[in-house]
């Protein structure tokens, strides 16, 4: 692994840091933005989370322990467009090679956005990884990302979960609440399960319910942080009305965890409000959550 520079932040601190061969869980930085198209500044969701992560109490207080094990290692960052510029194509040939090579390694990876169109890379990735056994693609999004192409490029962030129902793999949508009619019809047509945020607010076992239209052993959770309520999650680029709470969110994840094997996730789409840390801090806690309900 490339060396860190003396400037980079570890996720969580330095005493938590471990060297990349001891750690099982690595965070790793995607710091690309090419094709936002409302608010911008997800290139630097992933800075803003390593710096608020700083601010995360060690010990869980729901899991009642600290909760890092072996240790966390946070990557250097890759496909980084903060001070420049690159294709999708070399952003997703980049994120799947590093992928597969921390997957390969054994490293349970959390990755940080950026635009949510890196899912593809690292959906990929672990595609490639575990070639004899589909695993379902859970999304917790307030959209679908099911367009064919969006303004000229099927690498825009609103097509990602199109990029991977093509890949083959069942998906299961949640917090949904802004479709286009292109979307909705493939979903009739297609008959992909999405729970949208309305039957969340309405239906108490919505979590029982949703979990038992998963229908492998293995899952891969993206999180768009949009699918969360923008009360809670101001700092994204494409905000939507409505959408899970905290503590919704943290119960299906939990139960998420307990039921399946999690075999990685993203939180993707962070774009930082100047002035405030409430979407960063929250971001920062989500992914420290993760880490608790993986090692549960
Ligand atoms: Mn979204």
């Amino acid at each position: 692994m490339p060396a860190q520079t003396s400037t980079a932040l570890s996720f969580l601190g330095t005493d938590v840091s471990v060297s990349y061969e001891k750690a099982e869980v690595v965070i790793l930085p995607v710091p690309y933005e090419a094709t936002t198209t409302y608010r911008q500044g997800c290139k630097y969701g992933p800075e803003a989370i390593l710096e608020a992560s700083q601010q995360v109490e060690y010990y869980d207080d729901e899991l009642e322990r600290e909760v890092w094990p072996s240790g966390i290692y946070t990557h250097p960052a890759i496909a980084d467009t903060r001070n420049g510029q690159m294709t999708a194509e070399a952003m997703l040939q980049t994120t799947q090679a590093t992928v597969q090579k921390l997957v390969q390694d054994g490293k349970f990876v959390i990755a940080l956005g950026g635009e949510h169109s890196i899912t593809a890379g690292v959906v990929t990735a672990y595609q490639q990884a575990y070639p004899e056994e589909p695993f379902t693609v859970v999304q917790i999004d307030a959209h679908g990302d099911l367009r064919h192409e969006y303004e000229g490029s099927i690498y825009n962030h609103a097509c990602v979960m199109r990029r991977i129902v093509e890949l083959g793999l069942p998906t299961v949508q949640i917090g949904v609440r802004s479709l286009c009619r292109e979307e909705a019809d493939l979903i009739k047509e297609k008959g992909l399960t999405v729970v949208r945020a309305q039957e969340l607010a309405s239906q108490p076992d919505w979590i029982t319910q949703t979990l038992s239209r998963i229908s492998t052993r293995r899952v891969f959770l993206t999180i768009d942080l949009d699918g969360v309520d923008p009360a809670a999650m101001p700092g994204v680029g494409t905000p939507e009305p409505g959408g899970l709470s905290w503590f919704a969110l943290l119960s299906f994840l939990r139960q998420l965890f307990q039921s399946y094997e999690v075999i990685g996730a993203d939180v993707m789409e962070l774009a930082p409000i100047s002035g405030s840390v409430v979407s960063e801090f929250t971001a920062a806690k989500l992914v420290y959550k993760l880490i608790g309900y993986h090692t549960s």
